[in-house]
């Protein structure tokens, strides 16, 4: 479609999902990652995310969200943008940094891994 609403579910190829439940009529949004790998030692739990995006009308829009891990200290950041595809589907292009807890100062130079990953819509 020309307009890009983040609502509902996404994939990416790791095989992670995320739910978006509702965005807002400022572009606001909740939701819940569900992350496919981890290198924590817990079990794996879905996690909240909060972010915004734009609501420009020409499918291209730009938006960022936050993911507040509840299995461990780490928070992750995503900031990308909305394409339509070959076929018309959409396709979420996003650059993510991974936070990681360190002990202390002289450690903070290891504390950020970054990457990049494409969601497009489940269903
Ligand atoms: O495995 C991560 C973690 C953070 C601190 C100990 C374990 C938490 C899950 C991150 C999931 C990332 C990927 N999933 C996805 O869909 S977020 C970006 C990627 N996209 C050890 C220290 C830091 C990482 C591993 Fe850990």
């Amino acid at each position: 479609p020309l307009q890009c609403d983040l609502t509902g579910w996404w994939e990416n190829e790791l095989g992670s999902k995320m739910h978006v439940s509702e965005v807002d009529s400022q572009g606001n949004f909740s939701g819940e990652y569900h992350t496919a790998v981890s290198s924590a030692q817990k079990p794996i739990e879905p996690s909240p995310l909060i972010g915004s995006q734009h609501l420009d009308e020409d499918g291209q829009c730009t938006f960022g969200f936050t993911v507040n891990w509840k299995f461990s200290d780490s928070t992750a950041v995503f900031t990308g943008q909305c394409f339509a595809g070959e076929g018309g589907e959409e396709v979420l292009q996003s650059t993510w940094l991974l936070r990681e807890k360190v002990d202390s100062l002289p450690s903070d130079w290891k504390a950020t891994r970054t990457g990049h990953n494409v969601f497009t819509r489940m269903g």
